[in-house]
């Protein structure tokens, strides 16, 4: 295999996000998971409906001091994890000190070890007096987040340089509130149109309060951009991808142009697109959730970010794996395509592998098994995978010789 080597200070990490893993969450997930609706759902599936609830999850909250063991293993420099709103302002305008004062813990802890957090601000669910106001589709959310957002800033922005403002709003609004598989399962295009316009003013707003405080500080997205390409190369499924790439990948990034400071992404999907639109692509391995692995297309995704002229952080990239056969051959193929697109001038600064932890993984519940560490959902064990020692062996050469 090629020699790969990584600019020298490329920060090398994984990521997480709280209602994922810390477990006892009071929010408008863990309200939806537990619904008469939800239970029927299974019900009529035949699933294990313990899968599907996150419950204890990893009890990361309770456990940092496993979860920096496992960073320490890894001998990563960076960590992506999310604090969680509904933990830190359960009633609005209340807020648990306490459980602000043990992120902060865990943040020097990590500082202690040489990990640079990466803080995400928004993974997703939203406190239950957020969701009985309206959640997303109203637009006194983004004023509620914003005085959140100055809460934690104010109490951790001493010891925070790189702020994830949302993730993946393009996924979330999709899901949401036009597919209506996640709550509060709506189907109604002009609704998730007006959520993303929500969330592009929320990240404006939480980006102008972050950097008020300190200029120093970085703030971006995690944005989940797809490698859409033309099945044939017909006209027809080359405007079918452009439009799919101007929509779906760049449409959130263009809005906050002049507000953010890194361009962050996550990286799993390729769709090879006809008329048919999106129907399984040649790249036949595929991960636990049948999800095409196609490591050559995150090259393509990162040239397609050059033009926004910022640096890039690859704040996810992983696969559902329980039995671990592909992760190391992934992560090194996708890496490879990483160089490359660092050789024509895509200045990206660092990786992190998504996940630490096996977790909740949302509608898929328990069942999809992302970790570099295997967890043990009945005493919460962590236990590492081979790709553990692959993944810190990169990490300790800054790439392979
Ligand atoms: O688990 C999710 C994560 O919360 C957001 N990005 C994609 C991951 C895998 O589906």
């Amino acid at each position: 295999m090629k020699q790969i080597q990584f600019p020298k200070s490329f920060l090398w990490g994984a990521a997480t996000s709280s209602h994922q893993i810390e477990g006892n969450m009071n929010n408008d997930w863990s309200e939806w998971e537990i619904s008469e609706e939800r239970k029927r759902y299974h019900e009529t599936k035949g699933n294990d409906l313990t899968q599907f609830i996150s419950g204890l999850a990893c009890d990361s909250f309770s456990r940092p001091k496993e979860d920096l063991n496992c960073l320490k293993q890894l001998g990563v420099n960076a960590y992506r994890f999310s604090i969680e709103w509904s933990r830190i302002e359960p009633q609005q305008g209340k807020f648990d000190l306490a459980v602000l004062q043990q992120y902060r813990i865990f943040i020097q802890k990590l500082r202690a070890q040489g990990i640079e957090p990466f803080v995400t601000l928004w993974h997703w669910p939203v406190p239950l007096w957020v969701r009985d106001q309206g959640g997303w589709k109203s637009s006194k959310t983004a004023e509620y987040f914003d005085v959140f957002v100055a809460k934690v800033v104010e109490s951790f922005g001493d010891v925070v340089k790189f702020w994830v403002t949302l993730n993946e709003p393009q996924v979330y609004t999709s899901n949401s509130f036009f597919v209506g598989i996640w709550p509060p399962q709506e189907k109604n295009l002009f609704t998730c149109i007006r959520v993303m316009k929500h969330l592009v003013h929320a990240h404006k707003l939480a980006y102008t309060t972050i950097k008020s405080a300190n200029v120093d500080h970085q703030v971006g997205i995690a944005s989940h951009n797809i490698h859409f390409s033309a099945k044939q190369p017909w006209i027809v499924n080359q405007l079918i991808a452009k439009i799919s790439v101007y929509f779906w990948n760049d449409w959130f990034l263009n809005k906050i142009q002049k507000y953010q400071d890194f361009v962050g992404l996550n990286y799993y999907f390729y769709r090879s697109l006809d008329l048919r639109f999106g129907k399984p692509g040649k790249h036949r391995l595929t991960s636990d959730l049948g999800w095409e692995l196609h490591p050559e297309g995150i090259k393509q995704v990162l040239l397609g970010l050059k033009k926004f002229r910022k640096p890039v952080y690859i704040l996810e990239h992983g696969l559902a794996d329980k039995e671990d056969q592909h992760r190391m051959w992934y992560i090194k193929e996708s890496l490879i395509a990483v160089a490359e697109a660092i050789e024509h001038g895509v200045d990206v600064r660092g990786y992190f592998h998504w996940s630490l932890l096996d977790n909740f993984e949302w509608a898929e519940g328990f069942t999809a098994r992302f970790g570099l560490f295997e967890v043990d959902f009945e005493t919460c064990k962590r236990k590492p995978r081979a790709s553990v020692a692959g993944y810190r062996e990169i990490i300790k050469q800054n790439g392979w010789k």
